[in-house]
Order: C-alpha cells, then structure tokens, then sequence
C-alpha cells in the first residue's frame, strides 16, 4: 500500500542494525528471534523507504572476528549499500556489552581500561570514515556509579573530557569530516549515568578543547525517564545549534527504557517535536533507536519500523494542517506567542534603564487578559484525534 504517509529516502530516516536486529532478549528472557544478518537489514529498509542505518562497530563486526572475517564482512556490507544506494550516516562503539566495561570505559577507574576504550572507539572511528559517516554517537552505556564511594565525579568528567578531546584530535589528524554527538540517559544499565540529561551535556561540551566538533544526539526516551519534555530539550539543543543527530522511540514516564516505536505513548510529545524539527527544517538524519515488541517475529519487526516513520510522517502532516488551520491560527493570535520574536528592551543608550523604569502600564488590565489556551490546547486535541 502507498499512500500520504509510505516513506522515501528524502525523509532521512535510519535505523540502527542493533535496533531492527534487536532479539528481544531482556533482562528476564531470551532472545525471541533468530539473527538478522546485516545484508538482510539493509535490503529491509531499502524496501521501506529508509535512507540509512547506522551500527555499532560490534553490530557489523563481532567481536573475536578474525583479519580475514572482517575483510569479508566489509565486502558484503560495502556491496548490499552499493546495490540498495542505503547510505550509513551515523557509526558509533559498543563500549558496554564486553565484561572489561563493567565499571565504565571512558570513566573506568584504570587506566588501562580507559586506553582499551579509546583503542576501541578510534577502531571504529576509522571504520565510520571508510562508510562515509558524518557522524559518531557517543553513548556512555557503563558510564555511571552504583556505588558512589568508588568514584570521584569530578575526576571521571576529566577523564570523559580526555577521551572525547583525543577522539576529536584524532578525527582532526586523519582528516575525517566527522562529528560526535553524545547521548544523554538518566540510568540504565548504570544506577546513574554522567551525563544524564541534555541539558547537562550541553554545559559539558563547553568544557572541551573542541566544542565546535561535539554536539548531542538526545534520546525520546532518555530525557522522558527523567520525567522531562523531550521537545524542550531538543529545543534548547537546537537554540545552541548543538542538534547533530537524534534517537526516536517512545517511552512511558516512570518505566524502565522502553525503547518502544517511535509515537506508541507520548503522543502529544511527539507532535511537538516533529513540527519543532520540520519548523525548524531541520536537516539531520531522523533515526529510529527503538525495537518491536519481542511478542513479535521477524514481519513484525518490519511492521514495526514501517510504524515508526509512518507516524512520524503522519505527525508532520498535522504539523502542517496546524499552520494552515484558520482556528488555531486565530487562538494563536490570542495566546500572542508571535510576540515572543519583539525584543524586551530595543533600547539603546546610556538612559535606557532610566526610559523602562520611567514607562507605566496598567498592571491590574494587562494581569486581567486572558491569554485562551484551554481553547488552543482543545484544538491541538482534536487535531490528533483526527477531527480537524
Ligand atoms: C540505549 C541507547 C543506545 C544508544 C546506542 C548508540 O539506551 O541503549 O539509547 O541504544 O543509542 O548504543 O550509541
Ligand atoms: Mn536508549
Ligand atoms: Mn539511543
């Protein structure tokens, strides 16, 4: 079926091979579904409409593969991009599957843990430049404390500070046209993670020696475990022009990561972040960082990711009708939000404090307008239940 809503390149979506190949294991059960060979993958998401996947470098690669094995991988990989035209947009490394990560990578206590990371990540740095990806996701799975007693948070930030500025140097000498995007989570798999929110990364990247090269790919549903709205967090990251990348899923507030398809809860969120990017025009890649249910076999997953960019799509076109919409328009008019774009204080001049304390205003009649967002919100409502 094709319709408004079946996906194209152009709309630059991704998937992950970890997200579409996810097995359904969980904490409490095992795989559910056999392995997806990568080849398999790409021809998916060909076939749905996607622009690109994204990898970790044990995704592609397992770990324990021998020169020859990976060489032969690559081929196959290089040559089902090379038929499909799926492009690979964004890489990043698994620094925390492996046992030596139990206690962190970049902020692992040793040093010879931390070396072994950074081994790792420049690997797969390279392994990124080879498949033309413009962007390397940070995420700092093992990151983080249970025990607060055997860390020193400070110190650790020093350390992660280190790691990501040899990274950038090292992407800077090799000529690569690379940048990093870290990734913000509150917890899970540590009891905290550093770096738990966007806005905390925001603050950290202006302590590097390349804050230019480094910028963030926040999580739907890391910033919503936080009990935070994602769409303000990716509007502050995009006000500070530190939007490089972005993971979709949904997410119930309160629940462990649910890495659920992308508009399944928090749908309101979601409308708003869709028309905050396509107000924006927003060019980054919109990839999906999320798995289908593990009730579910393989024509589930594809049902799955299709359901992903369909409702993505589906919360672009309100997104548009909200614009065009003479209703909303005229209830926008009265919350005057376009007021925000007039500057608080256009004076100029050595008596411009003098001139705002000398203005007076009818405090009580300015107090007294009301400003109809109980009929805007009604309209937003009706708007996605499909009324309008
Ligand atoms: C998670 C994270 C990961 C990262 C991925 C890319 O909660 O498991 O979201 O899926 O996004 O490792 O770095
Ligand atoms: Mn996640
Ligand atoms: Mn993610």
């Amino acid at each position: 079926m094709t319709d408004d809503f079946s996906p194209v390149p152009e709309d630059r979506f991704t998937f992950g091979l970890w997200t579409i190949g996810n097995r359904g294991r969980d904490p409490f059960g095992n795989e559910t579904r056999p392995l997806l060979d990568p080849v398999d993958a790409v021809r998916g998401l060909a076939r749905i409409g996607a622009y690109g996947v994204n990898f970790h470098d044990d995704d592609l690669i397992p770990p324990g593969s021998t020169a020859p094995e990976r060489d032969g991988i690559l081929k196959r990989f290089r040559e089902v991009l090379d038929e499909t035209g799926i492009k690979v947009p964004m890489v990043t490394t698994n620094l925390f599957s492996q046992p030596i990560f139990k206690s962190g990578a970049f902020t692992a206590n040793d040093p010879v843990v931390r070396r072994h990371a950074l081994r790792k990540t420049l690997n797969a740095i390279d392994l990124g430049a080879e498949f033309g990806a413009g962007i390397f996701v940070m995420w700092g799975g093992r990151e983080g404390a249970e025990c607060d007693a055997a860390t020193d948070v400070p110190s650790a930030l020093d350390c992660y500070a280190e790691a990501i500025n040899a990274c950038c140097a090292y992407i800077k000498e090799s000529g690569y046209q690379m940048e990093i995007a870290l990734e913000p989570k509150p917890n899970e798999p540590r009891g905290n993670l550093f770096l738990p929110t966007v806005g905390h990364a925001l603050a950290f990247i202006h302590e590097l020696d390349f804050p230019d090269m480094v910028g963030l790919n926040p999580e739907f549903a890391h910033e919503t475990m936080s009990g935070l709205s994602f769409h303000h967090a990716v509007a502050q990251a995009l006000w500070a022009d530190k939007l490089f990348h972005i993971d979709l899923n949904a997410q119930v507030p309160g629940k462990f990561d649910q890495d659920l398809r992308f508009g399944s809860e928090g749908i309101r969120d979601a409308f708003y972040l869709v028309k905050l990017l396509d107000d924006a025009e927003w060019d980054g890649m919109r990839h999906f960082d999320a798995h289908a249910y593990r009730t579910d076999d393989i024509d589930g997953v594809w049902e799955f990711a299709v359901g992903c960019m369909r409702t993505y799509l589906v919360l672009r076109d309100k997104a548009r009708r909200f614009a065009q919409d003479p209703e909303i328009q005229e209830a926008l008019e009265v919350t005057k939000v376009k007021s925000l774009g007039i500057p608080t204080m256009p004076e100029t001049g050595a008596d411009r404090f003098e001139r705002l304390r000398k203005e007076t205003i009818d405090v009580d009649a300015v107090a007294a307008v009301g400003y109809g967002h109980e009929r805007l919100d009604q309209l937003v409502t009706e708007l996605l239940m499909g009324i309008r």
